[in-house]
């Protein structure tokens, strides 16, 4: 089912849980709590982020998303912490193990992919640092914007690619040696959170095509530009899993 977009005033006078989404991109992080909320079955109301709105900004609590938010709760904008409200709202499926050493194996590298200093954050910073260049990446307004807001550092320039490479890496020998052992996922035998989040971020290399994740141009010109060290660090085996994901428990076409 596509996503229920509603009106702001709507979403602020409604119960239940709502979240606020950026508009025409597949965020990993918009997406794998898209994604989360599907597999559990959660009913929900999206808004679409909109930087003019001073109502939404106030019940948000901030201009980037996705921001959660559940009855009067405060907003929840991280994504463990929209993870963890999912499955308070939604035990099952558990998309979080049960086992102590998995569980913190699962938040260990989701923090790896989805948080400060993950793949989504320096292939993010990578970007800019390409668009200030001109060099590929964000078009520079675009990149002028996010290297403001997210913390990019001139000086560390280079070290946004190496980090990227070296996490693309590292996701794809966990797959493999997940995939030697036997298992289709990245922690144990069975769909994780991890799995949702490695798939939605790969959008920021390699977006589904435009018949299944119709998007803004520009961002999908920005995601598919990469020099080839990074081109050559993404593993087959990483699309791979992304698109069994999309295929098994996602859903398409992408509701942008
Ligand atoms: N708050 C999230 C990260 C959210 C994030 O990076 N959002 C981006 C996703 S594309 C965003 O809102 N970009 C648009 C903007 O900043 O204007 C977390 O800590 O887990």
């Amino acid at each position: 089912m596509p996503v229920n977009y509603v009106e702001v005033d709507e979403a602020i006078e409604s119960d239940g849980l709502r979240m606020m989404v950026v508009s025409n991109v597949p965020s990993p992080w918009g997406e794998a709590a898209k994604g989360i909320f599907h597999i559990k079955g959660l009913d929900w109301k999206a808004v679409r982020l909109a930087y003019d709105d001073p109502t939404l900004a106030k019940w948000a609590g901030e201009l980037s998303a996705p921001v959660a938010v559940y009855n009067d709760e405060p907003p929840r904008s991280r994504w463990s912490d929209i993870l963890l409200l999912a499955e308070r709202l939604q035990p099952e499926p558990s998309l979080i193990p049960s086992d102590p050493a998995d569980r913190a194996l699962m938040f260990g590298w989701a923090h790896e992919i989805l948080g400060e200093e993950g793949l989504g954050w320096s292939r993010r910073l990578q970007s800019v640092e390409a668009g200030l260049a001109k060099q590929g990446g964000f078009r520079k307004p675009v990149a002028q914007y996010l290297a403001g807001k997210y913390g990019y550092d001139a000086a560390k320039g280079s070290t946004y690619g190496v980090r990227t490479r070296e996490l693309l890496t590292a996701l794809a020998d966990r797959l493999k040696a997940q995939k030697a052992a036997g298992s289709a996922y990245y922690i144990g035998n069975e769909l994780s959170a991890l799995d949702i989040y490695s798939a939605t971020t790969l959008a920021l290399f390699a977006p589904l095509p435009e018949d299944i994740c119709e998007m803004n141009p520009d961002s999908r010109a920005a995601f598919v530009s990469m020099d080839d060290e990074t081109r050559a660090a993404l593993d087959p085996i990483l699309l791979e899993h992304r698109d069994r994901m999309y295929a098994d428990v996602l859903e398409t076409p992408l509701s942008l």
